[in-house]
């Protein structure tokens, strides 16, 4: 007789009449599958590095088959070291990698790729930017020392190295790469920070100046919740009423359910600049040790989440660098990390060709060559590398800023004059319930309308009675800025707190036949606000007395820029940016991130000029 199994072969279509035998229902799930072939020209290895507390950091290590004495350039990132390596699934290493790892593999370094602890496939606890050992953290370990703990075994285990370690990554990379500067490991040899998040209170993701940047709320979801948070389900309708229906910062927690994230209350529990954020502050701490690994910051110029950390840094060490060949500084014509990325155009502007290529290639490789081969070429590092956009021209230049600073006076009739001029002043009416949006509406703060939106055409606020346009008349000669330009705005509000915004424009010419769309054109090549209840200082807010003139005094980013002839520089002044940043309500309020309803209230703003009150942004102007 047939066994039943046979009987439905022989029969298809024909039910088998008993329970099928237990090894058809064997699980079909395999384990893994080794999408490496033999054919792949690399080698991908995955290890659990073990660190100092037992906690083991998962890291893949990729290059080239048969590379020997070889370099190794390490990243440790928060984004998934797994995914990191296999952008796709070739079995050629410039395509699993990402791509600016080309350049490296190819000339036989070995990348490697690390989790942080706690996040995708590491051990441990994940903390957001986990501070140093000592008082914001009571356990043995930091990114300190799961660096150096990392760094030790590779150079110990992958027998392909030369012993020599280099350390990049861009924003959060970019503060794992500095934390890896802090009593590093002998071994690490050379850094390339690139954006790092340095200082988050001062001028990186979390706020600028004392001002609430609501971008966080969705970073934080997708990075602190185990199964992957997303982003806020605020609809994907305009992000400017979501976040005005809401309310204020703590309001808009509350009703998305943000409160059961430690980090955002955290956040919201530290809207001043207290001792929380000043002890984690890198460029403060890296200060207090010596500079013994050679390291090139990188920034770009309009970077939407981590302008100040690069500059920052370099300003807090290069006193330590008097040979000036240990520290470089590197600004160039980019967004966040595209640096990393194909940099021939940004938004409308286009360069000279792939600027991310051309820094890779003729700079970052060069220095991380002379500091990590064997047998390497001698160094050749410019102390500090711009681009000069406008003349759209690499520069290099011994130190920074390498402009002077030189007043540019806000002047009667909207004008702007190089002389101080004579007294008077402007005012305007900033609506809480109406802020300037920092985007045309409707706003969505992600993909390439996040990524571009600090080269927005700022002709989008034309006509609104709360921004206020100072222009100075068509150049005639160029004006070559290199530098972070300084705000010194003498204004009063009505009120008992406002916050400030100035944005430097570099305004085209009408007429442009060859590039219509950029006729007209009003780009930011700076754009920054300053919380008024700072004025005295970013740990002591306290309320300003209505009708009083104070000096509002902060920087815009910085840049090296040519404002050609023919083209107009203009300064604009408004009371918000919203919604990036939370609505200041304008009345005395003990913490603007719980501010109610009630709070909010209309403030007449005065932007005095000339006199004893000279509001002015000082360029740093260049002598060509
Ligand atoms: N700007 C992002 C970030 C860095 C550090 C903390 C929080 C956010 C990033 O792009 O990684």
């Amino acid at each position: 007789m047939l066994a039943p199994l046979a009987l439905a072969l022989l029969a298809p279509g024909v039910a088998a009449q008993t329970a099928p035998s237990s090894d058809t229902m064997l699980n079909e799930q395999v384990k893994d599958y080794d999408w490496v072939r033999p054919q792949a020209d690399f080698v991908r290895k995955v290890v659990m590095i073990p660190t100092r507390d037992g906690t083991k950091l998962y890291t893949v290590i990729v290059h080239r088959k048969g590379v020997t004495d070889a370099p190794i350039l390490l990243s440790r990132t928060p984004y998934d070291a797994a995914k990191a390596t296999s952008r796709s699934r070739s079995q050629k290493i410039e395509e699993i990698l990402p791509i600016a790892d080309a350049e490296f593999v190819n000339d036989g370094y070995i990348r490697v790729y690390q989790d942080v602890r706690g996040l995708h496939g590491s051990e441990g606890d994940y903390v957001m930017t986990r501070p140093l050992r000592g008082p914001l953290n009571a356990t043995e370990v930091d990114h300190a020392t799961d660096a150096y703990d990392t760094i030790d075994w590779l150079v110990k285990n992958v027998k392909e190295s030369n012993g020599k370690v280099g350390i990049t990554g861009s924003s959060y990379l970019g503060f794992t790469s500095l934390m890896a500067l802090v009593d590093p490991h002998p071994a690490l040899k050379a850094a390339v920070p690139q954006s790092p998040m340095v200082d988050g209170w001062m001028g990186d993701d979390w706020f600028h100046n004392g001002a609430f940047r609501t971008f966080g709320f969705d970073y934080d979801l997708g990075q602190t919740v185990k199964n992957g948070g997303g982003s806020v389900p605020k609809g994907n309708g305009d992000e400017y009423t979501a976040y005005l229906e809401a309310g204020s910062a703590m309001d808009y927690a509350a009703a998305y359910g943000l409160l059961d994230l430690p980090v955002v209350r955290k956040v919201l529990e530290h809207p001043s600049y207290d001792a929380w954020w000043q002890s984690q502050a890198l460029d403060k701490l890296l200060a207090e040790r010596k500079l013994t690994v050679p390291t090139m910051l990188v920034v770009g110029q309009w970077d939407q989440e981590d302008s100040y950390g690069a500059p920052a840094v370099y300003r807090a060490l290069e006193k330590q660098d008097a040979a000036n060949d240990m520290l470089s500084l590197v600004i160039g014509p980019w967004r966040h990390s595209q640096v990393n990325y194909e940099a021939r155009e940004l938004g409308p502007l286009k360069w000279e060709g792939d600027t991310g290529l051309q820094f890779r290639t003729r700079w970052m490789k060069p220095f991380l060559d002379c500091h990590l081969k064997t047998n390497a070429p001698a160094c050749d590092t410019p102390p500090v590398l711009t681009y000069a956009t406008g003349d759209q021209r690499w520069e290099v230049s011994r130190e920074w800023p390498a402009g002077t600073l030189t007043p540019l006076y806000l002047d009667k009739g909207f004008g702007l004059s190089w002389a101080k001029p004579a007294a008077g002043s402007d005012s305007y009416v900033s609506d809480p319930a109406k802020p300037v949006p920092f985007l045309p509406r409707p706003i969505h703060m992600q993909g390439d309308e996040w990524r571009t939106w600090l080269v927005q055409d700022q002709r989008f606020v034309d006509g609104r009675t709360d921004v206020l346009s100072y222009s100075t008349g068509v150049l005639d000669k160029p004006v070559h800025i290199m530098g972070a330009p300084k705000v010194d705005l003498r204004a009063a509000t009505s009120g008992r707190d406002s916050d400030f915004v100035v944005k430097l424009i570099d305004v085209y010419p009408e007429e442009n036949t060859a590039d219509p769309k950029m006729a007209g054109y009003q780009l930011g090549i700076g754009i920054e606000i300053f919380r008024g209840r700072y004025v005295n200082g970013f740990s002591t807010p306290a309320p300003l007395e209505p009708g009083k003139t104070y000096a509002f005094q902060w920087s815009l980013p910085n840049v090296d820029h040519v404002f050609l002839p023919g083209h107009k520089i203009m300064i604009q002044v408004q009371s918000s940016l919203f919604p990036l940043y939370d609505r200041n309500p304008q009345t005395w309020v003990p913490s603007i991130m719980s501010a109610k309803p009630a709070d909010y209230a209309n403030a007449t703003e005065t932007i005095r000029r000339g006199g004893d009150a000279p509001s002015a942004v000082w360029l740093p102007i260049a002598q060509d």
